[in-house]
């Protein structure tokens, strides 16, 4: 995480220098030829490649354990690259019921406008994903655990079930970031992350990244990214870079937090349930300890009192912020029904056990007394 990620470096700089430049210079007209050509591996156009880029693709690359990482705009220009290059007009899709919502939406609206099906399961029941294959089903999405549901899949089996049917297994990793989940090694074939949240962790950019284990369907999905034109910025790229030197102490805290906060939660009588991994009560709890290498910082919940109960204590926490997204160094509260996940039908968020009345609460570094102190005062104005 702090000394990862390749890259030139004649001036002997301490940090990745920012390659603000949209285009490179070349020696002369045979090397810029040979660049094109890929017999020279040289710069050519930052849509392309850039060493910033290339130094943040190599450093997650090598956290995930694949072989190529393809940095993106944003966490979604990731979800439709990788439809892009893995679906064609009459292909089938499997994917996670509880996943986050525009990465369903633009599915079911969009990308089915061009005759891509798919069918949306409880992925953490392997009999419903048996169920939903077809003879045209190439890919098998899974969003582990599932935002906003904490459900937790198997992805070991998931992985052998889709190789059975020879689809791919694609993996949304952004609740867990490499940290804490490494799907490559379960047997994945590509993994990508909203690096928004855990990866850069302070808030303050959008980005993405697809890392795959195989070179081969690396290429394949970079030449797309390209094409598409949803590139990184090196700026951003910087600030991803600067963001995972600190992941690990990250996590390590917001987790330590989120334990203590689950806990306490599960036992205030106002609450009706709480889903975190590392509770006993989590159903897949067993499953989440030989999975991840820890249980993050994601909490839902739901009060007894439901919307208008979770209204109240998002209206009156004053340390946790009443914003969307996750995985950054603040505490952040959101109700999904209405915000992340209020494009999702009201039919497909019931089936998938989103609730209305579901509170999804982001796990930041602050003091945990000062959380839990916060939490107590936005529960007692029920
Ligand atoms: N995958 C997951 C699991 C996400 O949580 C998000 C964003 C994305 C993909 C898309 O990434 P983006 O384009 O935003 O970088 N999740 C958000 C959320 O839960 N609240 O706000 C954004």
């Amino acid at each position: 995480m702090i000394h990862g990620g390749e890259f030139d470096n004649p001036l002997g700089s301490a940090t990745v220098p920012i390659y603000q430049t949209s285009t490179f210079i070349f020696e002369n007209a045979d090397h810029g030829a040979r660049c094109f050509s890929g017999e020279d591996d040289g710069y050519i156009y930052t849509r392309i490649g850039n060493p910033t880029i290339h130094a943040l693709e190599t450093l997650v690359a090598d956290l995930e354990g694949g072989s190529e990482g393809i940095a993106t705009s944003s966490g979604m220009a990731a979800v439709n690259t990788l439809y892009m290059a893995l679906l064609s007009q009459g292909d089938h899709m499997i994917s996670s019921a509880a996943v986050y919502g525009p990465s369903r939406v633009v599915m079911e609206q969009h990308w089915a406008r061009f005759g891509v099906e798919s069918t949306y399961v409880n992925t953490a029941n392997p009999d419903e994903i048996l169920a939903a294959f077809k003879p045209n089903t190439r890919l098998l999405y899974v969003e582990t655990p599932a935002n906003p549901t904490m459900d937790i899949t198997d992805l070991q089996l998931c992985a052998k079930i889709a190789h059975e049917h020879n689809a791919l297994l694609v993996v949304d990793n952004t609740f867990c970031s490499p940290y804490l989940q490494r799907p490559l090694e379960l047997g994945a074939d590509a993994v990508f992350h909203s690096m928004t949240k855990f990866l850069n962790g302070h808030a303050d950019i959008v980005a993405g990244m697809i890392i795959t284990k195989d070179k081969a369907l690396g290429k394949k999905l970079r030449g797309m990214m390209v094409n598409m034109g949803c590139n990184m910025d090196p700026h951003q790229a910087y600030m991803v870079i600067r963001g995972v030197k600190t992941l690990g102490i990250r996590i390590e805290r917001s987790q330590q937090n989120a334990l203590t906060i689950a806990r306490f939660l599960e036992s205030h009588p106002k609450v009706a349930w709480v889903k975190y991994p590392g509770l006993e009560s989590h159903p897949q709890h067993e499953l989440a300890k030989i999975q991840m290498h820890g249980f993050g910082s994601m909490i839902s919940f739901e009060l007894k009192g439901g919307l208008d109960a979770g209204k109240v204590l998002m209206n009156n926490v004053k340390v946790a912020i009443l914003a969307v997204s996750l995985g950054g160094v603040e505490t952040l509260i959101q109700h999904p029904a209405s915000m992340t996940h209020s494009k999702v039908s009201h039919d497909a968020k019931v089936k998938a056990g989103i609730s209305d009345g579901l509170v999804r609460y982001s796990v930041g570094i602050e003091d945990v007394d000062d959380l839990i102190d916060d939490l107590k005062e936005g529960l007692d104005k029920i």
